[in-house]
């Protein structure tokens, strides 16, 4: 906690009035007026909305910034357990929205800005979105940490501070392009820079073995420099901090390479530090494994580690031996799970604690939470690469190795096979180290995303660990934080909760249950509808701009926004499209219910079939929306870019939220539950959190369809034949694809040849299932009255899948953290 010291004597604010602290709108309007004239420095007539944007921000953090002293200080005075997690992406998306709405303040700062002679939606559009994350597992991140201030619990996010976060997707010719994302261009005003909070990271070189213990000799040194943006909780005064960090050289600048000239050498250590935490990895399953990748994983986690230490250093009358009832250390998936190693070489080689105790620390400090089953995305480094770059990790991993594969012999006697299976190393192929292996071996904790992910978590992954710790295993289905996902969000719905069942259900998402009572009552029906159609309008708006692509809110909005993946299946999405599209044009005179299918998502660069996945559903998108005997119909729309800010204006305007990963694959979701609770109904398979969703809203509220796991496993093993599908409706769409209907037939035969020939996700084994699940949707939509029952009655059970509830389950069964009121205002 960098900014744990008071400045004695400093003059303690009053609470309200103070240019630096006022909640109100006069001492908001001062705050922004002084930021302008002394932070930003431009002349009035030459101050545009940005510059308000920045002002306000700053005024904003001064606010929070006052909370974070607070709550510090609480709890460093009550001494209490800190929770640190650690995560190598954090998709926190627009602040200041999310801010003034946290601290009770969107009334009077839309004053102070009117006074201004500012628009707050036009402020709150000048931000640039900080994109350091892929998808739902960066996502997650940042609901933790609105949820664990919220719920007053001390908490570190610690991350890395990309300087370029993940790429802006634009769309030419129906095709993905990537931009760079320079979101730091016009500087962060959120975040403070702690140039004196810095480590020295080591890597590469070699370690030398002397009586008095190991000695690592790095092949070169980094330092690590602490960005602090402070998490305000809502209605409550805690204010946590997420602690990026940002890598330098040591030496920035070499001068005597400079006097001799010699001017790149000057400046080489500083550009190749700094390359360290230059970019996001923008992949999101397939692993990299790339060796820039490995160091920026074990940068930010050796920053981390060296400042909890620091922190329980200065604890007065803390030992090292505290560790575990001081702080709970999250492992967010494997990315930082190099942690284990790290923190006993911290613990041996630098504080010279024994094996056994420090791992006996070791083990009751982390957690680990995985977030998929996909073989592909399971981290494991190769033992050479490894070994070069952190070769006394490497001696650590081995001896963790030794003892653990002692342990399991003993329980197993004589069963070389377990061994193999459980070993942290890998023999299969070239040598490696299996990174999910030593999160498991080095936590107390391991947790699934969603009860059916993380049954199959014990049950193929890690069964053998399961079955040697079954204490251990657990599961904590996901949730999203509702400040973000309805109230700023959909402030129609917002409104119409606060007017029908109180305004306690932000922080009590299981109040919505109060809406149950309503799901049949016509006035309330009517608002209902009345508040989708307005989300509907704003996001008709936002797709007309961004894609040119007209969509009317009378049509059925059928959603599917999520990274493009082959297992997430918006390939089958098409079909389903180019089904009825064919239909309506072999079937004169036939109607259906007008739909506007919407789609938004990233691709991985490298990712080849995904990026033919989105020129499919743009091409589909051209034919269809320009076809007069269709379009009235169908419409397509892929929206570019999508990320946090605009998933804001889609999850409101959703009536059906597409979830329809091959049974097995998706290990939770979370865009299911932001759909859920702003009223969608959702189409999906029995995968993930899905399951969940139907159980709550019951079966009779979710249009279900597809394999099931068993059903997946069964006919893997019975052997799957894609092309046996491949008849009637199915084959004529499948050649509508290679037949110059949409374009370039060659454009797709790859996309189509891997359905016919292998189609690894069974797509064409679940289509049948997925069109006539559609034909049923459609037959509801007809009943409005009926949908609007359903579609209130799921937002009214959607309360479990609040981040508020999933955090209190991690911090009473992982963390053992309570909540540590911070006095004063809220
Ligand atoms: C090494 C490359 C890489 C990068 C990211 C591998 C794996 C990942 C993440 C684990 C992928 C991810 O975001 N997983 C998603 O996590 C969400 C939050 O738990 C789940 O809801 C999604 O189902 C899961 O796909």
């Amino acid at each position: 906690m960098t900014d744990l010291v008071q400045t004695p004597g400093a003059p303690s604010p009053e609470p309200y009035g103070h240019s630096r602290t006022g909640l109100d709108p006069d001492s908001l309007r001062r705050g922004i007026v002084d930021h302008l004239r002394y932070s930003i420095g431009r002349p009035a007539a030459a101050l545009r909305p940005e510059h308000y944007y920045r002002a306000l921000a700053l005024a904003v953090r001064d606010r929070m910034q006052d909370n974070r002293a607070a709550s510090t200080q609480t709890s460093l005075d009550l001494g209490r357990k800190i929770t640190c997690y650690l995560s190598a992406e954090f998709l926190m998306g627009p602040q200041l929205g999310a801010n003034l709405l946290n601290l009770g303040i969107e009334g009077p700062a839309r004053e102070a800005l009117a006074e201004l002679g500012q628009d707050i939606g036009e402020v709150l559009a000048c931000e640039p979105e900080p994109g350091l994350g892929n998808g739902g597992l960066g996502r997650l991140a940042a609901c933790y940490l609105d949820s664990l201030a919220t719920l007053e619990r001390p908490a570190i996010g610690y991350g890395i501070r990309y300087e370029f976060g993940i790429f802006d997707q634009e769309i030419r010719d129906g095709w993905q392009v990537e931009k760079t994302d320079n979101w730091l261009a016009q500087g962060n005003p959120w975040e403070i820079a702690k140039p004196d909070v810095s480590y020295l990271v080591r890597w590469g070189g070699f370690t030398e073995h002397t009586a008095d213990g190991v000695r690592w000799v790095p092949g070169r040194v980094l330092k690590g420099v602490a960005y602090d943006t402070p998490i305000q909780g809502y209605g409550v005064r805690t204010c946590n901090v997420l602690t990026l960090w940002s890598a330098r050289a040591v030496e920035s600048f070499a001068l005597e390479a400079f006097n001799t000239g010699d001017y790149y050498k000057a400046v080489e250590d500083e550009v190749t530090s700094e390359t360290v935490t230059k970019i996001l990895y923008p992949n999101d399953e397939p692993d990299a494994g790339k060796r820039l990748r490995l160091l920026q994983q074990y940068f930010f986690v050796s920053c981390s580690l060296q400042h909890v230490l620091h922190i329980l250093d200065d604890l007065e009358g803390a030992s090292l031996r505290e560790l575990p009832e001081r702080f709970a250390l999250q492992l967010n998936d494997t990315h930082p799970s190099i942690g284990v190693a790290e923190l006993m070489r911290l613990l041996v080689d630098e504080r010279g604690l024994g094996w056994d105790e420090a791992w006996a620390l070791t083990v009751r400090t982390f957690g680990y939470t995985n977030h998929t089953l996909l073989p592909e995305a399971l981290e494991t480094w190769p033992l050479a690469m490894f070994g070069e770059s952190l070769p006394r990790h490497l001696e650590i991993v081995y001896e963790i190795n030794r003892r653990f594969l002692d342990e399991v012999a003993a329980r197993f006697p004589g069963d070389a096979e377990r061994l193999r299976r459980m070993s942290l190393i890998g023999e299969d192929g070239d040598r490696s180290v299996r990174m999910a292996h030593l999160a498991t071996v080095g936590s107390h904790a391991v947790n699934g995303v969603a009860a059916l992910h993380s049954e199959l978590l014990r049950h193929s992954v890690l069964a053998d660990f399961a079955e040697l710790w079954p204490e251990r295993f657990s599961n904590k289905t996901n949730g999203v934080t509702p400040r973000r996902f309805v109230a700023l969000a959909n402030p129609g719905l917002r409104g119409l909760l606060d007017r029908t069942i109180g305004e306690g259900w932000l922080t009590d998402l299981d109040r919505l249950r109060g809406l149950e009572a309503f799901a049949d009552d016509p006035a309330f029906q009517q608002e209902w509808q009345e508040v989708k159609r307005a989300n509907k309008i704003r996001l008709a708006d936002y797709v007309r701009e961004t894609t040119g692509v007209e969509l009317e809110p009378e049509r059925l909005f059928d959603v599917q926004v999520k990274r493009i993946h082959e297992y997430k299946r918006q390939h089958l999405n098409v079909l389903h499209i180019l089904t009825a599209y064919h239909r309506l044009k072999t079937t004169p005179g036939l109607e259906i219910p007008p739909r506007a299918f919407v789609f938004g998502g990233k691709a991985a660069p490298g990712y080849f079939l995904a990026k033919r996945i989105i020129k499919l559903i743009t091409a589909v998108g051209d034919v269809v929306n320009n076809d007069p005997e269709v379009s009235p119909f169908l419409k397509v729309a892929f929206v570019p870019n999508f990320s946090v800010r605009n998933g804001q204006l889609i999850y409101p305007a959703a009536d059906l939220s597409e979830q329809i990963s091959t049974a097995g694959k998706e290990a939770s979701g979370t865009g299911n539950m932001k759909f859920m609770i702003n009223g969608a109904l959702t189409i999906g398979t029995l995968d993930g959190a899905n399951v969940e969703i139907r159980e709550e809203a019951g079966p009779e509220n979710f249009f279900l369809f597809g394999l099931t796991v068993p059903e997946v496993e069964e006919l893997r093993r019975t052997g799957y034949r894609p092309a046996d599908h491949v008849t009637g409706e199915l084959a004529a769409v499948l050649d509508l694809l290679t037949d110059g209907t949409f374009g370039d037939p060659e454009v797709f035969r790859p996309l189509v040849d891997n359905l016919r020939h292998s189609d690894p996700f069974l797509v064409l084994a679940d289509y049948a299932s997925f069109v006539e699940c559609q034909d049923r949707v459609d037959a509801a939509w007809r009943d409005r009255a009926g949908w609007t029952r359903m579609s209130i009655l799921n937002a009214a059970r959607s309360g479990k899948f609040s981040s508020d509830r999933a955090v209190a389950e991690y911090c009473d069964d992982i963390w053992n953290v309570g909540p540590v009121t911070v006095a004063g205002r809220p």
